[in-house]
């Protein structure tokens, strides 16, 4: 990363705000965009922009005055704020997302070295008619016929950065994507999402407040950290190019239906009101998504290993940190 001019957008978001030291520490130049005004990256040395994806006169100078040769491109509307919001989403996460890829494809194209294009993808791009298939933990290749429009424009632009990269042999650019699982923060709280439930679980019970599940007890899925999530990323950023077989990895750390989770809360705060409250569009959601993916070729191409267990998640993660920030 030492020296690479860096691009991050969403900058204020979970994965953005969670990133961004690490991206200093390595000697980096970063500018955070994020559209919203209030956001200002408190690191220094990092560049904070406030605009909108969709700005393409923005973006455009902003490619012309930094040559960035990384970008990583965390802006969009998640699962649960695109089903509300189709045709925005379809301007940020498909036309911003492909104008953004043409900034990175031409920058790299007139520096003769490839940008290096960072996506979090997610497992919305899965998805069957056959909800059997969703239960068992998925490789990269099954089950790709997502329900949400979120999953239908994460899969896409999977597919068309992997095109591009392909197109010009990876010269000018070289998109790497991660299939995140449910994410959770201790720092930050998600919006927008449909996995959102299990970080809302776990700051209520710690914040003391009761807790009405939008999910119901028996939905799984696969879930993270974020300590994982950046360690997933930043491992994935850094891999020689001819130790990666293809553009988009699994990655996960534990699957946990929503009681499971639940239980596992009340261990730590035994009293922590938690219901459930299932909402049925987003539950259905939820109910289209597989209940664990497969990460073995991540472990086998660049070495990812996950840090935390839903248990050391909670012992080494999520209860230090909330204790600190208290
Ligand atoms: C969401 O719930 O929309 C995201 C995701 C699983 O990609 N957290």
């Amino acid at each position: 990363m030492k020296n690479r001019s860096v691009f991050v957008t969403g900058a204020g978001g979970e994965l953005g705000s969670a990133l961004l030291s690490h991206l200093v520490k390595a000697g980096a130049k970063v500018v955070a965009l994020d559209v919203n005004e209030k956001y200002v990256c408190p690191l220094a040395g990092v560049r904070t922009v406030h605009g909108d994806l969709c700005n393409q006169n923005l973006l455009q100078s902003l490619f012309d005055e930094h040559k960035f040769d990384m970008v990583f491109h965390f802006a969009a509307l998640l699962s649960s704020a695109a089903e509300k919001n189709p045709f925005l989403s379809q301007k940020v996460n498909v036309d911003g997302t492909g104008f953004l890829l043409e900034l990175a494809y031409n920058a790299g194209k007139e520096r003769k070295s490839p940008t290096r294009f960072l996506f979090p993808s997610s497992i919305a791009v899965y998805g069957s008619a056959d909800k059997a298939r969703l239960r068992s933990p998925l490789t990269e290749d099954e089950c790709l016929q997502p329900e949400t429009l979120y999953g239908i424009q994460k899969l896409f632009t999977e597919q068309v950065g992997a095109y591009l990269t392909r197109r010009c042999s990876g010269e000018y650019l070289d998109f790497r994507s991660l299939r995140y699982p449910g994410l959770i923060s201790i720092d930050t709280l998600p919006t927008g999402g449909t996995s959102d439930y299990a970080a809302e679980m776990i700051h209520h019970a710690n914040d003391g407040k009761a807790y009405g599940c939008f999910v119901s007890s028996n939905s799984k899925l696969p879930f993270m950290t974020m300590p994982d999530a950046i360690a997933a990323l930043t491992s994935l950023a850094e891999a020689d190019a001819d130790k990666l077989t293809r553009s988009v990895y699994n990655v996960r750390g534990f699957s946990v239906s929503a009681a499971e989770l639940r239980e596992e809360v009340l261990k730590h705060f035994p009293k922590a009101q938690i219901s459930f409250e299932p909402v049925e569009w987003r539950d259905n959601v939820v109910a289209s998504w597989p209940d664990d993916i497969d990460d073995s070729l991540a472990q086998k191409d660049w070495g990812w290993s996950a840090c935390h267990s839903l248990e050391t998640a909670f012992t080494d993660y999520f209860l230090p940190g909330l204790r600190k920030a208290a």
